[in-house]
């Protein structure tokens, strides 16, 4: 690695009040995630450190809440102005990009031809597939125009959240705008990071594993990468004993729901759901639902807002 661009980032993190060891410990957690062994800790810090290629990224908005990309703008290592500007090169991408109107539109063009084949097109939100698309529009264009456009000129497709990889609440019955994940929408095969919102360091993860392996991460037959969605919650949860020894929290406020008893009985879906969310945790690793009291409501599966209801009845 080049030393001055290193010492450079070193200095950068300082600037932050960020130890290199406590960088350190960022990049061993994401090895770790990412299932590598602890060999690799050092070549994942060199990403971050002195990224050799900046994949460009496109990166599209269609029915959602916009709750991803709030995500990732919580993402604590690398920042998000790091993972932008150093680590990717954001072509495109409606709320942080500076141009407006037309201007903005013009530089969506002009990224798919420059990057045709190559770039990376990250989509958040579902698409509208009813009456032609009618009800999803962007600068007059329908999603589904747009993303029959930009996604099949893409080198990979990476869909972050639950409405792009598989439809999201949007889609909840009777979804009278038709509305899909882009692989059903369209017909195509994507990289699903699904979870409303999904968690930052699988998305980190995910470019991490292209960058550094030069392909992206194994999948399973939902379109998710394995090593974030190859464990259910249940698996991983820390109330597990309390399941395995019949300790139910029975309501909110309870003494047993002080005692951090299993919340299977308020609805929990974890024995359904599958996610890192007990070992990634959220806001760089504070909490997750579960530890904050809450039963999980399956918000990385497939149809979760009619199949995993209603939410705080068992499974
Ligand atoms: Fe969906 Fe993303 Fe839920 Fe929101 O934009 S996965 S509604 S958290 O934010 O797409
Ligand atoms: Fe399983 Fe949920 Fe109970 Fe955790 S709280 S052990 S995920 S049922
Ligand atoms: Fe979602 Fe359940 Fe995790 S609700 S955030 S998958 S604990």
């Amino acid at each position: 690695m080049d030393q001055q661009v290193k010492q450079a980032f070193y200095d950068r993190l300082a600037a932050r009040t960020i130890s290199r060891r406590d960088f350190m410990r960022y990049c061993g957690m994401l090895t770790a995630t990412m299932g590598l062994s602890a060999s690799f800790v050092p070549k994942v810090a060199e990403v971050f450190a002195a990224p050799k290629q900046r994949p460009p990224i496109v990166w599209l908005h269609f029915a959602e809440c916009t709750g991803c990309s709030e995500a990732v703008l919580r993402s604590q290592y690398p920042w998000i102005d790091e993972l932008l500007m150093e680590i990717l090169s954001m072509e495109y991408h409606e709320t942080i990009m500076a141009a407006a109107g037309h201007q903005a539109e013009d530089n969506l063009q002009a990224a798919v031809k420059k990057y045709e084949g190559q770039f990376l097109c990250v989509v958040e939100g579902a698409v509208a597939t009813a009456h032609d698309g009618a009800y999803g529009k962007i600068a007059g264009r329908t999603f589904l125009d747009i993303a029959n456009d930009v996604c099949r000129k893409a080198g990979a497709v990476i869909c972050i959240g639950t409405c792009s990889s598989y439809g999201g609440i949007q889609a909840a019955s009777p979804n009278p705008g038709g509305y899909k994940g882009v692989a059903d929408a369209l017909g195509i095969k994507t990289l699903n990071i699904p979870g409303c919102p999904p968690n930052p360091v699988n998305f980190v993860g995910t470019v991490v594993n292209y960058l550094l392996l030069g392909r992206l991460p194994d999948l399973d037959d939902k379109g998710r990468p394995l090593f974030a969605y190859g464990r259910t919650i249940h698996e991983q949860c820390p109330r597990r004993s309390h399941y395995e020894n019949d300790e139910y929290v029975e309501s909110f406020g309870s003494p047993e729901a002080k005692m951090g008893y299993c919340l299977y009985k308020m609805g929990c879906k974890g024995p359904e759901t599958y996610n890192n969310c007990p070992i990634a945790k959220y806001n760089s690793g504070t909490s997750w639902p579960v530890e904050a009291g809450h039963p999980c409501i399956g918000c990385s599966e497939p149809g979760f807002w009619d199949e995993m209801g209603p939410f705080f009845e068992p499974l």
